[in-house]
């Protein structure tokens, strides 16, 4: 059997459930020093590392004048795309803007009696980078991607949005990550990828410029990369392998569950699919329900290792314990698929996106709902929240003082400065007031 499902009382439920607990991972030492080292010769010798790294790995032709896709690249990609995907392209991107026009901040003042005014100026940064697996070795196109990240910047109000991908062996860029990047407005797109990629957005070569944020999927290496450089640039969070948790009880389709764990394990072989369920019956025909839809897939192979290696299905005692057990594992994406879903939200704390009900499978969340498919995984959704606008944004304090407001406060602004030794702090407001 693929999963043999188990009780969360017995020995080897609670074994499973302690492993889901502590799933934070970060990447073995030898990935570290392979990208320090990349890391270090992007920023010496920045094309030329660049280049080096993209023929050794991508395409063997590549040259520093070749890194940037040309106008007539851009626009040739055109040709081969059809008007099937630009009218579906088109629908996500109003779904994705729709949603994310809400999640813009705004500015705002507070004056107070005195004429003190103090208050918040939203500011975009000025620069982003999009990083986009190429789908070459394993890897999918990720077009929803570029979406997913690219179009909270343009909302931000982000100026400079570029855009880095790996080509593929013949110095080529996928066309549907091309127009779709274009349709979102990105068009300075560069041929890298992996660490030498992210480094180039952190440090800025010759080509490649330098940027704020950095944001985007990717293996280890990348993930790794945006880890060291993180702290100079923001980035937008250290993504671990997807991960789905269902909570079903008996209402729900084998069908459906063992569907949405597939979409969830063809992502990689590291994905990982839970289900958790108050009825036995069904979690007793989850394997072989798996095991017909595993030989209709065209990732069947990447899907099976996941789900032999990962997949999980627990039998809870009941709904309480299903979502308490749900919260303690603070999952990227948490599918209700039960009895009114809705009376069960306001008990859910950790998760990065709840999917209600047996028609909202997550894959319509990845690509059309709107909300955005990056989410906080290994157990961050704790304390992290979704990409959105606020990942392009930053506040600037305003703070203006009147005479009088300044007089009124200056004995207790001298009190708390002396108190700290800082006579010339405790001097700028004497000198202004006495
Ligand atoms: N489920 C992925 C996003 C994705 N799925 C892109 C398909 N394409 C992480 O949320
Ligand atoms: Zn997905």
């Amino acid at each position: 059997m693929i999963i043999t499902p188990v009780t969360t009382d017995s020995p080897k439920g609670q074994e499973i459930v302690a492993s889901l607990l502590q799933r934070f991972q970060t990447t073995d030492s030898s990935c570290q020093d392979a990208v320090a080292d990349i890391l270090q010769a992007v920023r010496m010798r920045k094309n030329a590392a660049v280049v080096e790294y993209g023929r050794r790995f991508d395409a063997p032709n590549l040259t520093a004048e070749e890194l940037e896709v040309s106008a007539a690249e851009l626009q040739a990609a055109y040709d081969i795309v059809g008007d099937d995907f630009l009218e579906t392209l088109t629908l996500a991107i109003e779904r994705i803007q729709s949603f994310h026009e809400r999640e813009m901040e705004d500015s705002w003042l507070q004056t107070r009696d005195d004429g003190t005014i103090v208050g918040r100026l939203v500011r975009p940064v000025d620069s982003a980078g999009l990083y986009v697996p190429g789908g070459q070795g394993g890897s999918t196109p990720l077009v929803s991607s570029v979406l997913m990240n690219g179009i909270p910047a343009g909302i931000a109000g982000v100026t400079e949005r570029v855009m880095v991908t790996p080509p593929d062996t013949d110095g080529k860029v996928n066309p549907y990550l091309l127009v779709a990047a274009q349709e979102i407005g990105i068009t300075r797109i560069f041929k890298a990828g992996s660490a030498w990629a992210i480094a180039a957005l952190a440090y800025g070569t010759e080509t490649i410029p330098k940027v704020d944020v950095i944001v985007g999927p990717g293996n280890q290496y990348v993930t790794e990369a945006k880890r060291l450089v993180s702290g100079m640039v923001r980035i937008d969070m250290i993504a671990g392998p997807s991960e789905v948790l269902i909570v079903t009880d008996e209402t729900a389709k084998v069908e459906n569950v063992a569907a949405d764990m597939l979409a969830q394990a063809e992502h990689d072989t590291l994905a990982l699919a839970v289900v958790v369920t108050t009825d036995a019956n069904l979690a007793a025909a989850i394997p072989a329900e798996l095991e017909r839809q595993l030989a209709t897939l065209s990732r069947e192979g990447i899907a099976r290792t996941s789900l032999a290696d990962k997949g999980v299905i627990l039998v809870a005692a009941d709904m309480e314990e299903a979502i308490a057990l749900a919260n303690d594992i603070a999952i990227e994406h948490l599918e209700l698929m039960i009895t009114d879903p809705w009376s069960w939200v306001p008990h859910v704390r950790h998760a990065g996106a709840i999917f209600l009900g047996s028609h909202t499978p997550e894959a319509a969340g990845d690509y059309l709902a709107g909300p955005n498919h990056v989410l906080p995984t290994m157990g961050t959704a704790r304390f992290a929240s979704a990409l959105g606008v606020e990942t392009f944004l930053k506040k600037s304090s305003i703070i203006s003082y009147s005479e009088k407001a300044l007089a009124a406060d200056s004995r207790h602004i001298q009190l708390l400065a002396n108190l700290e030794g800082l006579t010339a702090h405790a001097n700028s407001v004497a000198v202004r007031t006495r």
